[in-house]
């Protein structure tokens, strides 16, 4: 879909969601190819191909950028009515991106040029919630979507009659209150958002799955899997091979982080031998721990940049955040910005009125209409967040010159991989450079600064998996709705060994107060990016002519480095993402051994401290 941003409803058929896929539509879409059997006067040939897919492409563009707009409203402005506007447009381009989807279908049997194939094979599998052909159930699909994301997006939790906290509070909390009494009732809060979820969800999943189903796909989980140039089986293997790779550094992470959390709350509330209970990991949903570098820093005084305080001593604003991150990307040769996006993009929470907070980034046009939507809080994480984002939108607009169903990133995972990317070059050095600290610590200082990052990004990565692992059962039928939340609890057992601090209602619907569930944000995504951004640093930093320890390496100012990025950018997702991936590292193959080698110091250091430990849950 065009761009629409880069979640959400309208990603039905976003550019940006668009996988590659060797299998064409299935031949079971029978009643459609009958349909348009009806109008075809000849059996379909290559060119009847060409034709279809140059119109597909001018419909879906016409569709996009309406839907685009109103759900950008919708989200920044929850209420009924562009609700209703919303939920109207994202219905009819998810209806007419299904209809083609089939009549794709129609040429499954034709000899056409790699590119036309190609196309075909974007457009079957390019839905994320694809639209049932039944009209009625097509329009309840699009108002669910949209009415999930307001009860999400409008959610609050009441202490008392007169103090209601927004979820931007909840997470502040989280971050920072060490009281655990505190932060279990924040995190149980949150979650009463979610119970008036679950009927809905569970609508929802099966009428997306009989759109899938009429598209050929045994279930959704099928067509998500199925994204990724390459059957959607082995994409489950790869998988697992890239968890198996990290999987001994994340529980050395989790070893010792248990056993600090030990030491500071006592061991009957975090039991040496068991899973770590959610609230106490600094985020409200457990997935990353920078927050509590505090209770688990090394017992010797180390000199670790505190980037929340540099900012506030230095009077950033949620605006001069922004242009921070901007001219990173101006320093690699990136255009900046258009004036739009200054005057368009939501930069704070409004006071007066519900919008979705979680950060998104948008392309309204599918060419310079770029934005984000962000209710910025002045942290480092923040900071790091805005790099995120932007990520997206240059992105956006390397790929735009593109036939429109070439316009997304190689995989999904690229997309999220960008920004974060940029951010890793976020280091002591940097910081000096653009005077937010005057003087860079010493190398003696590095395993703080290694662990603060690790606590983010290693610690997120079996999060990044778990959430889709759940969602994929979920749509497969295997977790059928009495078990959504019993499901959630035992993958967040296994993959994280973080476990539900108090035992949950029977209604409870957890995966629900995640956004990315009621937002139908794919998830593995997150997961991919968190092993190719390592690889895309490390490359990047080879071509910018770094010669100090990987950590300690920052792109900023390398046109080079730039260049190549951009480069790979601009390919978009015309070609399958292996070959994108070897553009500019060389290699086809995702591989966390970059990840590994960023932050082999601090294993070793890791492994010293739990030598004496019983490791596990
Ligand atoms: O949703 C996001 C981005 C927008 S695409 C802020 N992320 C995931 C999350 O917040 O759960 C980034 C990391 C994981
Ligand atoms: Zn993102």
């Amino acid at each position: 879909m065009r761009q629409v941003k880069y979640k959400h409803k309208l990603k039905y058929l976003t550019a940006a969601m668009l996988g590659m896929t060797l299998i064409g539509c299935s031949d079971s879409s029978t009643n459609i190819q009958q349909q348009s059997s009806q109008v075809q006067k000849h059996p379909p040939n290559a060119a009847d191909a060409k034709e279809f897919i140059e119109q597909a492409q001018i419909e879906l563009s016409k569709l996009s950028q309406p839907a685009a707009q109103a759900a950008w409203a919708y989200q920044t402005y929850i209420n009924q009515d562009t609700a209703a506007v919303s939920a109207y447009l994202s219905e009819k381009y998810s209806s007419k991106a299904s209809e083609l989807a089939k009549r794709a279908a129609d040429f499954n049997n034709v000899t056409v040029d790699a590119d036309t194939r190609r196309k075909l094979d974007l457009l079957c599998n390019g839905l994320v919630l694809p639209a049932p052909g039944d009209p009625k159930k097509s329009e309840r699909l699009a108002q669910i979507t949209s009415e999930l994301e307001g009860i999400y997006g409008a959610g609050k939790y009441c202490r008392t009659e007169q103090e209601c906290l927004r979820l931007t509070d909840m997470n502040n909390i989280m971050a920072n209150e060490r009281d655990p009494a505190v932060l279990l009732d924040i995190w149980k809060g949150w979650r009463e958002v979610s119970p008036p979820m679950k009927a809905l969800y569970e609508e929802e999943v099966a009428l997306a799955n009989e759109g899938a189903l009429e598209l050929g796909f045994h279930d959704i989980s099928e067509l998500w899997r199925g994204g990724y140039d390459m059957p959607a089986d082995d994409f489950g293997v790869e998988l697992d091979r890239l968890w198996d790779q990290i999987k001994p550094f994340y529980d050395a992470l989790h070893c010792h982080v248990r056993a600090q959390l030990g030491e500071e709350y006592g061991t009957d509330i975090v039991p040496q031998d068991q899973p770590i209970p959610a609230h106490l990991l600094g985020n409200m949903w457990a997935q990353s721990w920078g927050n509590i570098y505090d209770i688990v820093k090394p017992a010797q005084p180390l000199d670790v940049i505190d980037v929340t305080a540099a900012l506030a001593e230095n009077q950033y604003d949620e605006i001069k955040m922004v242009k921070q991150a901007e001219s990173f990307f101006s320093s690699l040769g990136f255009e900046p910005l258009p004036e739009t996006f200054w005057q368009r993009s939501m930069f704070t929470q409004p006071a007066d009125r519900d919008v979705v907070c979680h950060a998104s980034a948008w392309n309204i046009d599918e060419q310079d209409d770029l934005r984000i939507k962000m209710c910025i809080q002045l942290t480092g994480e923040e900071f790091s967040v805005i790099h995120h984002e932007l990520g997206h939108n240059y992105y956006q607009r390397a790929y735009k010159e593109l036939p429109m169903l070439y316009r997304g990133s190689a995989n999904d995972g690229f997309h999220e991989a960008i920004g974060d990317t940029i951010a890793l070059s976020i280091t002591p050095k940097y910081l000096k450079e653009i005077g937010l600290v005057d003087s860079i610590p010493d190398e003696s200082n590095d395993i703080g600064m290694l662990l603060k990052l690790a606590l983010d990004k290693i610690a997120f990565i079996p999060f990044g998996l778990l959430v889709d692992q759940w969602r994929w059962k979920v749509f497969s039928g295997e977790v059928t709705p009495e078990n959504y939340n019993t499901a959630w609890w035992e993958l967040r057992e296994k993959y994280q060994g973080v476990m539900a601090p108090i035992e949950r209602p029977s209604d409870a619907f957890d995966p629900g107060a995640k956004y990315h569930v009621p937002g139908n944000t794919p998830y593995t995504r997150y997961f991919l990016a968190h092993v190719l951004q390592f690889q895309f640093h490390k490359q990047l930093c080879e071509i910018a002519g770094n010669e100090e320890a990987i950590h300690r390496c920052s792109i900023y100012g390398s046109e080079k480095a730039g260049k190549a990025l951009n480069e790979m950018l601009e390919m978009g997702k015309s070609q399958p993402w292996q070959k994108a991936l070897a553009f500019l590292t060389g290699s086809e193959q995702m591989d966390a051994s970059a990840v590994l080698n960023y932050f082999a110091p601090l294993k070793q250091w890791l492994d010293k401290q739990n030598a004496s430990r019983q490791c596990g849950w």
